[in-house]
């Protein structure tokens, strides 16, 4: 009989072959059957996701592979999401939030489950989506009325566009309005500090943990 860490271990695989057909299954019997919690299946898929991405930047795989595995790991999000999301409806609103990934970038993965994940802790998030300059988070977060704004960037190259935002943001005397906090891999608390972010998330659950200790619910 296969356990929990079979099932894990085969889904696992699915993402590291790139092999998407019966993932979304795999994951439902993960979490409706094997007793994982969401929280726990999208850390060990994260973490699979990064020892991928780093095959890749050794050059041991092709571009081609990199893009089968988000894509495997996009089916089971469709299955993770409103797992995540279904401990909504016992949250108590705490804030709302406009997250998105910075302009030239188009990884989304990780932005969309720090989406969900505040979702669950319960703050209304305006997703804006990837590939969006400074002045959409600002348009966004002035017409929902938001406390935060969550800059996500995936490489070296846009991480400049974070401190991009901030320096919108000090132009249009708006800097006081929202805190402003930033996430993806290459980026860190030092970086954070640097361009003057209030704070910095390393993962989804960091990034509950500071968005709400920032507006004084943590
Ligand atoms: C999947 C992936 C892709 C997919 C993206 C699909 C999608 N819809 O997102 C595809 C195949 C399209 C892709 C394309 C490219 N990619 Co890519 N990709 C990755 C990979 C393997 C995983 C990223 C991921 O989803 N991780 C899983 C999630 C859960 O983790 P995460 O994103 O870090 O998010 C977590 C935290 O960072 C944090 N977080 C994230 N956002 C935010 C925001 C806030 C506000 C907070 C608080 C926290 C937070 O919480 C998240 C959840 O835990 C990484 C490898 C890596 N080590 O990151 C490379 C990687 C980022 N890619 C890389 C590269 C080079 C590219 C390309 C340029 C390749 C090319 N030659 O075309 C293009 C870029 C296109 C573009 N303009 O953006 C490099 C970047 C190198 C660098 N130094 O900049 C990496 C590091 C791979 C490598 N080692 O070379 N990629």
């Amino acid at each position: 009989m296969s356990t929990k860490e079979d099932v894990l271990n085969e889904l696992l695989k699915r993402l590291d072959e790139a092999e998407p057909e019966g993932a979304d299954e795999l994951a439902k019997e993960l979490l409706e059957k094997r007793g994982m919690s969401p929280v726990e299946l999208v850390n060990a898929l994260s973490k699979k996701l990064k020892e991928i991405g780093d095959k890749f930047g050794r050059g041991e795989i092709f571009l081609m592979d990199l893009v089968g595995s988000a894509e495997v790991m996009n089916s089971v999000m469709t299955v993770l999401r409103p797992a995540l999301e279904k401990s909504k409806e016992k949250a108590e609103y705490v804030g709302t939030i406009v997250i998105g990934t910075v302009e030239g970038d188009i990884h989304d993965i990780g932005q969309r489950i720090v989406a969900s994940m505040l979702q669950a802790a319960g703050f209304r998030v305006i997703q804006i989506g990837n590939d969006q300059p400074p002045e959409n988070f600002i348009k966004a977060a002035e017409e929902n009325g938001a406390d935060i704004i969550g800059a996500s960037a995936l490489l070296t190259t846009t991480m400049p566009v974070q401190k991009k935002l901030i320096e919108e943001l000090k132009k249009r005397g708006l800097r006081d309005k929202y805190k402003v906090i930033v996430g993806g891999a290459p980026t860190s608390p030092e970086w954070a500090e640097e361009i003057g972010a209030d704070g910095h998330g390393a993962d989804a659950t960091e990034a509950v943990e500071v968005a709400k200790r920032l507006i004084g619910k943590g």
